[in-house]
């Protein structure tokens, strides 16, 4: 038989149409020759790569599943999914700022904003030249969103807007910011553009975790934010939960890319590790730990890819999507920290990806709903009792 392919056991590149084989291998040239030869120094010096900002843009990354008229490419869902893998291949925060940009603030101005909001910012989003950040999480408890303090009140024609935002991925690159605030009538999404006064950003140091990408604390202090400004159509905290929803999907793909890039990492190492006369790949230990690797990679990517086929029919239901983020998340982590083990002591520097893989998941299996929130999510499913 023909050798199969360590990272594809089952040919899930069978299962692509031309068109995601050819926005995956764009993708995927783009981390090789862009990402992958600077990102383990701008983890070291804790910077986001801004130069790759425009070139992301040139590619049709940023709000790839958006309509052409928006100067976005109306690419499918499959095709989100695979830019997020080969992303997150190169570091979850260059996929990050991926998903935040398209999932988390193009999508909720195109899914639940005015056409003049649309044509204003999608087009400059697209390219690169608008960054976004998203303000759902707050100091006190961001898993219960729910409670959010941030509040907005009608003043005239305009909102004022009072509160503060945590963790909040771009939030100092960001020109505009989609904040949720609490009103009268109930949650609702403003876009306060950074020249508002009142509204300011601190960027969250010391992080061990998602180094390479910019993370921030929003004040508002008596913002003034017009009433063009307030995103129209939604209310209800099924607004950025609808948000949350199409980004925790890239998310389902984009820790099959960390893994792959730990498991190849680790093979290589394996194979060429010398000890006791035969290189580790030949112990049966290491082997059971590359087998099972390869064993779980494969099976995140036959769950991501169905989930993907039933977005693009548009079916897919949230609590799918919990299932495989819990999954594929948990997949990744272990594996990455097993790789670092494979690596003895060369582990532990950023010479070698597992270790920075390993701290970002501990970012990734938090946000956008901890491992725990999914959890309930699909216990609330199976029981039909809620348990949060
Ligand atoms: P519940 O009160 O039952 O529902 C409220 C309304 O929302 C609807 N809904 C959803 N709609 C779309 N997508 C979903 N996933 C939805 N889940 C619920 C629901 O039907 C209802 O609608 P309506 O019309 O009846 O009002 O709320 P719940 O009990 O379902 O929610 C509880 C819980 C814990 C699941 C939810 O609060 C939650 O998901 N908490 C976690 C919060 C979270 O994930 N925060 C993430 C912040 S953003 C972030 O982390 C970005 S990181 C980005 C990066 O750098 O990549
Ligand atoms: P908490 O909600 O306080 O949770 C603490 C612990 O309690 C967790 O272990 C949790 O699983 C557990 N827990 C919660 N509820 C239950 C329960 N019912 N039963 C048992 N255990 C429970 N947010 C944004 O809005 N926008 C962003 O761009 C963004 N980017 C982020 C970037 C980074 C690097 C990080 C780390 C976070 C980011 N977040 C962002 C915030 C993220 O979504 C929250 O950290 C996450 O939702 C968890 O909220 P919390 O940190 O307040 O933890």
């Amino acid at each position: 038989a023909t050798p199969l392919n360590p990272t594809d056991l089952y040919d899930i590149r069978s299962m692509l149409s031309d068109e995601e084989r050819m926005v995956q291998d764009t993708v995927a040239r783009f981390t090789d020759e862009r990402v992958l030869p600077i990102i383990g120094d701008c983890f070291d010096k804790g910077v986001f790569p801004m130069d790759l900002i425009p070139e992301m843009a040139e590619l049709g990354l940023l709000g790839s599943s958006l309509p052409t008229e928006y100067g976005c490419a109306g690419m499918n869902a499959v095709s989100y999914g695979l830019i997020c893998q080969e992303l997150e291949r190169g570091d979850s925060g260059i996929r990050s700022f991926a998903s935040v940009q398209s999932s988390l603030c193009m999508y909720p101005i195109y899914a639940y904003g005015s056409e003049a909001q649309r044509k204003r910012w999608l087009p400059d989003m697209a390219a690169g030249k608008v960054i976004g950040c998203f303000g759902l999480t707050e100091p006190h408890g961001g898993s219960d969103p729910a409670n959010m303090k941030t509040h907005a009140k009608k003043d005239g024609a305009d909102w004022i807007l009072n509160g503060a935002k945590m963790w909040i991925t771009n939030g100092n690159l960001a020109h505009i910011a989609i904040v949720w605030a609490q009103t009268d009538e109930g949650i609702q999404g403003f876009l306060v553009e950074k020249s508002m006064p009142g509204f300011t950003a601190q960027e969250v140091h010391k992080k061990m975790s998602l180094r390479a990408s910019v993370t921030s604390a929003l004040f508002f202090d008596n913002v003034r934010v017009p009433e063009a400004n307030r995103l129209p159509n939604v209310k209800g905290l099924k607004g950025p939960l609808g948000c949350l929803t199409q980004a925790r999907y890239g998310i389902t793909w984009g820790p099959i890319g960390a893994a792959i890039a730990c498991f190849t990492e680790a093979t290589e190492y394996a194979k060429n590790r010398v000890l006791f006369d035969r290189p580790i790949a030949a112990t049966q230990a290491v082997q059971l730990k590359l087998a099972d690797m390869a064993r779980r990679i494969t099976l995140a990517q036959l769950l991501s890819l169905q989930l993907g086929r039933l977005k693009d029919a548009g079916s897919m239901q949230p609590t799918q999507v919990s299932l495989a983020k819990w999954n594929n998340v948990r997949m990744a982590i272990d594996i990455a920290r097993e790789a670092r083990d494979i690596l003895g002591g060369a582990g532990i520097t950023t010479e070698h990806c597992p270790i920075r893989h390993a701290l970002n998941l501990e970012s990734v299996i938090t946000y956008e709903g901890t491992e725990t929130v999914h959890q309930l999510v699909v216990g609330r499913e199976v029981t039909g009792i809620n348990a949060f």
